[in-house]
């Protein structure tokens, strides 16, 4: 099966292997959603052999641009079937956390969104509570998301919507945050008002969230 195939190829580093198969499922019709569930799966092995001591920093990195392509190619799929230009949802502010500089999860949410008529401004990785508070000041968004990977990294999280609160916006955003640790105690601890664990997920808060 090309699925298991493309999960193998990103485990075991084979870059070329790896972009073939993920081609060979969007021709054959494996939807850009599908396809990035399996590359999520290959990351949680890549994870998990890095936890266990068999991988290292650069095997990581090797993973993260294998990961970067396959979102591309999936990415250029869903355009295919993007209209004109409509009129956004609602805007949404999306970086990861101060101290984490995890970018590939955040990337699919912030195209999942965008092609289901939101206008996202990416504030980028490691962003700090200032930036936050300059750019929700400046944008006005509806919804800030915060991406977060690391365990260390849920204080920051933390500390920024806390900071968002003190500088008086707390009221004029709702926020949503994930990445792999997040769950319901982690969102209740950093102060968010929701969490997804996924990039359909997302956008199924955001459009909640704009409904209201
Ligand atoms: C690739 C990778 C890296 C790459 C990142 C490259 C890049 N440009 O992003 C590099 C090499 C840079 C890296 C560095 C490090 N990493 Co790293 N990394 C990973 C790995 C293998 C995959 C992450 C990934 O891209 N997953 C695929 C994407 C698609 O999934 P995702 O990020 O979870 O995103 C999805 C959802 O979570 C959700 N989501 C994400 N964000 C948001 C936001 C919102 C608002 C919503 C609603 C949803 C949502 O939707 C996304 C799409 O479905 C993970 C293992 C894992 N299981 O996650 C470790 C992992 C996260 N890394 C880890 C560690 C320890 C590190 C380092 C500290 C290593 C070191 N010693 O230097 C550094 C930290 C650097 C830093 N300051 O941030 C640990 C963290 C452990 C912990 N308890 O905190 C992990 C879990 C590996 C492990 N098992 O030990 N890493």
């Amino acid at each position: 099966m090309s699925e298991e195939k493309l999960i193998n190829a990103i485990a075991e580093m084979e870059e070329e292997e790896a972009l073939k198969e993920a081609q060979a499922m969007l021709d054959s019709g494996v939807s850009a959603t599908d396809l990035m569930k399996s590359c999520r799966r290959a990351m949680e092995i890549v994870g998990e052999r890095f936890a266990d001591g068999e991988y290292f920093v650069p095997q990581l990195i090797m993973a993260g641009e294998i990961m970067t392509q396959i979102s591309e190619m999936a990415k250029d799929e869903l355009k295919e079937g993007e209209g004109e230009e409509e009129e956004k949802l609602g805007k949404i502010l999306m970086g990861t956390v101060d101290g984490d500089i995890h970018d590939i999860g955040k990337g699919i949410v912030n195209f999942n969104l965008d092609v289901n008529e939101f206008k996202v401004i990416d504030l980028g990785e490691d962003v700090k509570a200032e930036e936050f508070i300059k750019a929700i000041k400046e944008h006005k968004p509806d919804i800030v998301g915060m991406s977060c990977l690391l365990t260390v990294a849920f204080d920051s999280m933390k500390n920024t919507i806390e900071a968002i609160d003190k500088a008086g916006l707390r009221d004029q955003v709702k926020i949503m945050i994930g990445g792999a640790p997040i769950n319901d105690d982690v969102c209740e601890y950093s102060g968010a008002d929701d969490w997804g664990k996924d990039a359909v997920e997302a956008v199924s808060i955001a459009k909640k969230w704009m409904e209201e």
